[in-house]
């Protein structure tokens, strides 16, 4: 009995001799070992904070404004940009600038564009093509383009400070080169780009094979992606962090019911190309047919390697392209299966869902 007595003091003096020095000699234990920390000190940060704090993070927190912004002249983002060709170089044309967009009946937010639409014009040539873009810089801020997956040379990359001096307001500057490889790309921002790819300066830009396809799908629509804050009217960058989040979700720059139907007739294949612009990551999920991975960002997948699914999470940056064939005729919803990401300002349905109407 004495014995195990002792056995237990002599433990018992080893476990605290352990322990005090240990706390007393290392800062990274709190006062009072593993107690928790007070939960007084525990802080959220607001915008409010981070501003006082980092006056540097302000461009994230303040609503987006222009002088004089007019309401879009168009209603369909991402459309076929016509081009000229000069010297066996095809020219194409932007001037970045901000208008009232609308994306759904009754809200409009501020957006920074590609020639008033969001998204942008495609831009669509085929391989080997040798590609002009002239940008006009028409926004209150400087901006550049990065060609998203475009095997471009260094210097035509859209970095500011890096491979380019920033397109300052009412300057004009030109990109040129080699459209490369095949594929599902975008252009966007790459100047502040967690406000200017957050409200509207994307696009998409399709490179077509040089060999034609032999067996071209009959539908074939790329879908980009992205999200909005819209509070008391004034239009925010939407991204993830405390009080910024967004509350409006978009596929080509509208929400749902205002998202484009996509038509199509018993028996036809369907190409749709995802591309995730936004800042979150969303799980498409396709009812009534299982569909197959035909290509990831922009690169053409194996037949023996097409995964069959009907959901896939499209992270921000990244393409899928996906085929179908539709087999039954209705309307067969296409949505975002975060399902906060289906409501527009909290209220269901909306947001990123679109019908796919199967006809005779
Ligand atoms: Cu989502």
């Amino acid at each position: 009995m004495k014995k195990t007595l002792l056995l237990v003091l002599i433990a018992l003096a080893l476990v605290l001799a352990a322990c005090a020095p240990a706390t007393a000699s290392n800062p990274n234990v709190m006062p009072g070992g593993n107690m928790p920390m007070d939960i007084n000190q525990i802080t959220t940060a607001t915008p409010g904070s981070m501003m006082m704090d980092n006056p540097e993070a302000a461009h994230m927190m303040e609503p987006i404004t222009a002088p004089n912004v007019q309401p879009a002249t168009e209603s369909e983002g991402g459309q076929p940009l016509e081009y000229r060709v000069e010297d066996g170089v095809k020219v194409f044309e932007l001037t970045t600038k901000a208008v009232q967009w609308e994306i759904l009946d009754g809200v409009t937010v501020t957006a920074f564009t590609y020639n008033g639409t969001v998204p942008g014009p495609m831009i669509r040539v085929t391989e080997g093509d040798q590609v002009r873009v002239i940008v006009k810089n028409e926004l209150p801020v400087p901006t550049t383009i990065h060609w998203h997956g475009v095997e471009v040379p260094n210097a035509m990359d859209g970095i500011p400070g890096v491979t380019q001096d920033p397109i300052q307001p009412g300057e004009t500057f030109t990109y040129e080169f080699t459209a490369k490889p095949a594929g599902t790309f975008m252009y966007h921002s790459h100047y502040e780009g967690d406000v200017q790819v957050s409200v509207g300066l994307y696009a998409p830009f399709i490179i077509d094979p040089r060999e034609p396809e032999a067996n071209p799908p009959a539908v074939d629509k790329a879908l980009m992606l992205s999200e909005w804050r819209v509070d008391n009217g004034l239009t925010y960058a939407a991204m993830p962090m405390g009080g910024m989040e967004p509350n409006y979700f978009t596929i080509n720059g509208k929400s749902f019911p205002a998202t484009e139907t996509i038509t199509v007739k018993k028996g036809d294949r369907v190409r749709l190309r995802f591309i995730g612009i936004g800042q979150f990551i969303h799980p498409m999920h396709l009812h009534g047919f299982p569909f197959k991975i035909v290509a990831t960002d922009g690169h053409p997948v194996p037949e023996a390697a097409q995964l069959t699914k009907d959901t896939i999470s499209v992270a921000p940056g990244e393409r899928y392209d996906i085929e179908f064939v539709a087999t039954e005729t209705g309307q067969w919803m296409l949505h975002c299966h975060i399902l906060h990401h289906t409501t527009n300002d909290n209220v269901e349905p909306g947001g990123l869902m679109l019908i796919v109407n199967v006809v005779e």
